[in-house]
């Protein structure tokens, strides 16, 4: 039988030098309730900032908005919680309003477009469903102006020239007159970025360590979770927050019907969460190939959300 994406990834990844993992595989049902956990933590700053500018900047943001319709659509949307605000900020602007939250998760979709009937009642919500890489070509021939929506610094996940490719992917399918808004963790106190990723409670611990478990249950992996430690480190000059499951003695484990080794102390690298200053913002924006850029950031510069305009 054909192994599936995630079988021949984490395989191919367990054999590389350095050993990686994709932190996209964090969110299984389990995973994505750990994440709901990261985002209560006093550590955890990002979700606050995100709140603070939507709720404290929206108006002045919408101003740079010159159309009456827009068609917002979200990748990766999530829950919509966030999103919420800012929708409502622009139909008290005055703007109509489509929503169009995508997904890779159905039942992320389902919460989402409930949740948005509930909060705000008449507004059109059209979920699609799937990878973001293939859904951005069902919206690309609409005519109404476009918002891409690209929160909660998951930008900060493309590792290195990567996060380019992805923007100017993005730019493609946007049309003259349509917008795109980014939310972005920016440089600051290295301490505080690395208390976020490296939590007192341990929670980030075990929403890595998650990820061994899940290997376990669906490749019939045998990872002994307790013989690993997780290790972040931040790099201030480049920006980039790394992840690291550090295997605490040599140990060979059973992957898949492949037998992995680990020295004492080999890592597996689990996730980059890049930090972007203001200025490194802007030399995107004109790689990427967009017109302008705007900042709103939060009370303390700890986050932004960037308006960049075609
Ligand atoms: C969801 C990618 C924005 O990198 O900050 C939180 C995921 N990882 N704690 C981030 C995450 C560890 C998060 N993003």
């Amino acid at each position: 039988m054909k192994p599936t994406a995630f079988e021949k990834d984490v395989v191919d990844g367990l054999n590389a030098s350095p050993k990686k993992l994709f932190s996209k595989y964090f969110y299984d049902d389990k995973g994505s309730a750990l994440f709901q956990q990261i985002m209560q933590l006093p550590e955890y700053y990002l979700p606050a900032c995100e709140t603070e500018i939507l709720t404290e900047k929206s108006s002045r943001l919408i101003d740079k908005l010159p159309r009456k319709n827009y068609e917002v659509v979200e990748l990766g949307a999530g829950d919509g919680t966030k999103t919420a605000l800012f929708l409502e900020s622009l139909i008290r602007g005055g703007k109509t309003v489509r929503y169009l939250p995508l997904d890779i998760s159905p039942d992320i979709l389902e919460f989402n477009r409930d949740y948005m009937r509930k909060r705000i009642p008449g507004l059109p919500v059209e979920p699609i469903p799937g990878d973001y890489f293939h859904t951005l070509e069902t919206i690309k021939t609409r005519k109404t102006p476009k918002i891409i929506l690209f929160l909660g610094s998951n930008i900060g996940n493309f590792e290195g020239k990567k996060a380019l490719e992805f923007i100017t992917f993005v730019k493609k399918y946007l049309n003259e007159g349509d917008h795109f808004l980014l939310g972005v963790d920016l440089k600051k106190n290295p301490r505080t970025i690395l208390a976020a990723y490296d939590d007192a409670a341990g929670i980030t611990k075990k929403f890595n360590l998650n990820l061994l478990e899940r290997i376990n249950r669906e490749l019939a992996a045998n990872f002994i979770l307790a013989n690993f430690d997780h290790y972040a480190s931040y790099n201030p000059v480049s920006g980039a927050t790394n992840s690291y499951l550090i295997s605490k003695k040599a140990q060979q484990v059973l992957v898949a019907g492949n037998l992995v080794y680990f020295r004492a102390f080999e890592p597996i690298h689990m996730e980059v969460s890049q930090k972007y200053s203001l200025d490194d913002l802007e030399t995107i924006r004109e790689q990427a190939g967009f017109h302008s850029v705007q900042h709103f950031t939060d009370s303390r510069s700890y986050f932004s959300i960037s308006l960049f305009q075609t």
